[in-house]
């Protein structure tokens, strides 16, 4: 038996000998490559943080003293130090372990993360909570350098520094986000780390190694690396309230240990300063960090993986925007911290002072490419629909009301698979669509994604939104040559039947050709439209269709409420139509779990069969004779 299988909970950690925490290192780094490597994820966040999530658990009581870990994409190892181990291979799976911490999985996970920045905010909440109840465990959020590049964190630092409540901020510095974390805070993290300031130890700090006694002091000693002559008084988080101490070594389990102990006596907000290597302890992704910050399965021997020739919608958007920028020399691209993730790698390599990558930072990515528009710069903002909810008012207010042109590259629409529910791009079309001035559109293939994003750079008015899937695009090869400008607010009818027609947006449209197949074995002849604009709409062609077939259906892979079904429901009242049978097909109304993509979709029914089937029962129940 492992040393690993017998942590059944932290409490079991606190009963280790000195020489089995470094064993557990061990079998924990072993543990989340095998696993990693079958199931895919995240890799080397995780192999950065296994001594510091060692330290945090036996020196912290979690489940009564709250741990919150930044994004959680680096909460593997305490999800094995906190019972999760014998389901840990079922990690991102249809029903198994999430990829990030959840509330309803453990009661070690006092707080839902994965979205960045907001580990600050929710802890803080917990201390004031703490407080106003009369309990008296500590809150402590992990969170990466990376992360706080985040407005949001900020935010919570401003607050916490006014409140000043008993709290510990551990900010894990690996100088990397995905990519190299940039921007002025990364390089102060990094002076901070490079000019250390040697100085004598504060004088509460001697006033509670004082308090604590000669062997307190010998601990300080043994650890004086760490506390003693490490505190830099002056520097940013101490003019904004919290007590800082670091930088230290985040893989030298005494040093951390020591310092934690140390750190929990103390009264207010501190901020610990963690240097550690993403990637540690596995040399494929100590030697690259960013390839192997989410990965696709690999042979853990080697490191290496089956590349994958698939073409991707995010290949072919990186693709377009240097296209357009070859074309537009007035164009631009912004990324908030996804350099790779949203295909512009190739982008910054070539137009590298026509390519910003802004930080962890949506609503700021947002509002700065406001700001190159008024300009009169044409600015193509990638950012994935999940994340760009936090850009909404950036969105309407900085972009839409002044009618300003960006292009947004709405990546990761619709069920992104492993990722789960917080990941999901479930509302884009139901939080673009009611903005006035907007275009937002979602092609069925790479080459329609291509002529959209042409098209988009081409529009004359406001902001256009071309929302694309995490998915392969479905051509081998796309057509050569300059791609084509789509008739704005235009649909494209794919197929004509007499009975119903599926007006399906984007990734629905391969399905709904075929479940419009599996319609005909049963007798009944659909028409297929594939909508490509949700605004504007395509009156015509749905007032059309209510004229002549008379019953619709809308297939989106959004939530239905103020979705493309939305739209087309509230197009046939406009148009007196309300009166035609309308059946909207959506995700549903609950948030989807994690799992594959393809099974995530036939769960939810959004599948050919799933598309057919409801269609059909919907036919029958209307009263229609297709038996
Ligand atoms: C708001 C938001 N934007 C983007 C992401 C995507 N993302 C996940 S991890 C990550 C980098 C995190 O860097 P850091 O906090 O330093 O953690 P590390 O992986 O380096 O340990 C990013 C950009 C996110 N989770 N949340």
């Amino acid at each position: 038996m492992s040393l690993l299988e017998t942590i059944h909970s932290p409490a079991d950690l606190k009963a280790l000998t000195r020489p089995q925490l470094d064993q557990l290192a061990v079998e924990i780094r072993h543990t989340i490559i095998q696993t990693v490597a079958r199931r895919a994820g995240h890799l080397a966040p995780n192999l950065g943080v296994v001594e510091l999530a060692l330290a945090i658990h036996r020196v912290f009581d979690s489940p009564r003293d709250k741990i919150i870990w930044d994004v959680g994409h680096q909460s593997y190892p305490h999800k094995l130090l906190t019972g999760r181990l014998e389901r840990f291979d079922t990690l991102r799976t249809l029903d198994g372990i999430a990829g990030y911490p959840v509330r309803s999985e453990s009661e070690h996970d006092p707080f839902g993360t994965c979205h960045g920045s907001t580990s600050i905010s929710a802890a803080l909440g917990l201390a004031v909570a703490r407080d106003l109840r009369g309990e008296d465990h500590h809150v402590v959020a992990v969170i990466g350098d990376g992360a706080l590049t985040g407005g949001m964190a900020f935010e919570g630092l401003n607050n916490l520094g006014e409140l000043k409540k008993r709290m510990l901020v551990i900010l894990n510095d690996n100088e990397m986000s995905i990519s190299p974390n940039i921007g002025a805070i990364a390089r102060y993290l990094t002076r901070l780390t490079a000019h250390r300031v040697y100085r004598q130890i504060e004088r509460d700090v001697y006033e509670l190694l004082g308090r604590l006694g000669k062997r307190a002091q010998k601990a300080a000693h043994r650890i004086k690396e760490g506390l003693a002559n490490l505190i830099v008084p002056g520097v940013l988080f101490e003019e904004l309230g919290l007590k800082y101490y670091g930088p230290i070594d985040g893989h030298d389990l005494d040093l951390m240990m020591g310092t934690l102990a140390e750190l929990k006596q103390v009264p207010g907000p501190v901020l610990l300063h963690v240097v550690t290597r993403k990637g540690k302890g596995y040399a494929p992704a100590e030697g690259d960090a960013t390839g192997f910050h989410g990965v696709g399965m690999f042979d853990p021997e080697t490191g290496s993986a089956s590349k994958s020739s698939a073409r991707t919608y995010t290949h072919v958007f990186g693709e377009t925007a240097i296209e357009i920028a070859k074309r537009f020399p007035h164009a631009v691209a912004v990324t908030a911290a996804m350099t790779d993730n949203t295909g512009l790698k190739p982008f910054s390599k070539q137009f590298p002072d026509r390519f910003f990558d802004v930080g962890m930072a949506e609503e700021h990515a947002v509002t700065f490419s406001a700001g190159l528009a008024a300009g009169g710069l044409l600015p193509i903002t990638a950012i994935y629909s999940t994340f760009l909810q936090r850009a909404f008012d950036q969105i309407v207010h900085d972009v839409a009301v002044q009618d300003l042109r960006i292009v947004l590259a709405v990546d990761r629409a619709g069920l992104v698979g492993e990722d789960g529910a917080p990941q999901h791009g479930a509302f884009d079309v139901s939080y673009l669509r009611m903005i006035p001035g907007m275009t937002l559109m979602q092609p069925r293939n790479g080459e329609e994604l291509r002529d959209m994003l042409w098209t988009a750079a081409h529009h004359e008015k406001g902001p256009v939104a071309v929302r694309f899937p995490r998915a392969s695009i479905p051509e081998e090869k796309l057509p050569e040559g300059e791609a084509r400008l789509l008739p704005v607010g235009i649909s494209e009818q794919l197929r004509a039947g007499g009975d119903v027609a599926l007006f399906a947006l984007g990734t629905m449209v391969a399905p709904a050709l075929k479940a419009a197949d599996l319609l005909a074995e049963q007798g009944v002849s659909a028409t297929v439209v594939n909508a490509r604009f949700v605004c504007p709409l395509d009156e015509r062609a749905i007032a059309g269709l209510a004229a002549s077939v008379g019953r619709l259906v809308t297939v989106e892979e959004n939530v239905p409420m103020g979705g493309f079904g939305s739209a087309v429901s509230e197009c046939l009242d406009r148009g007196g139509l309300s009166a035609t049978p309308l059946l909207r097909i959506a995700l549903p109304e609950q948030f989807v779990t994690h799992g594959q993509r393809d099974q995530l979709l036939q769960r939810v029914g959004l599948d050919a069969p799933g598309i057919a089937r409801r269609t059909l029962d919907w036919l029958r129940s209307t009263q229609r004779q297709y038996t």
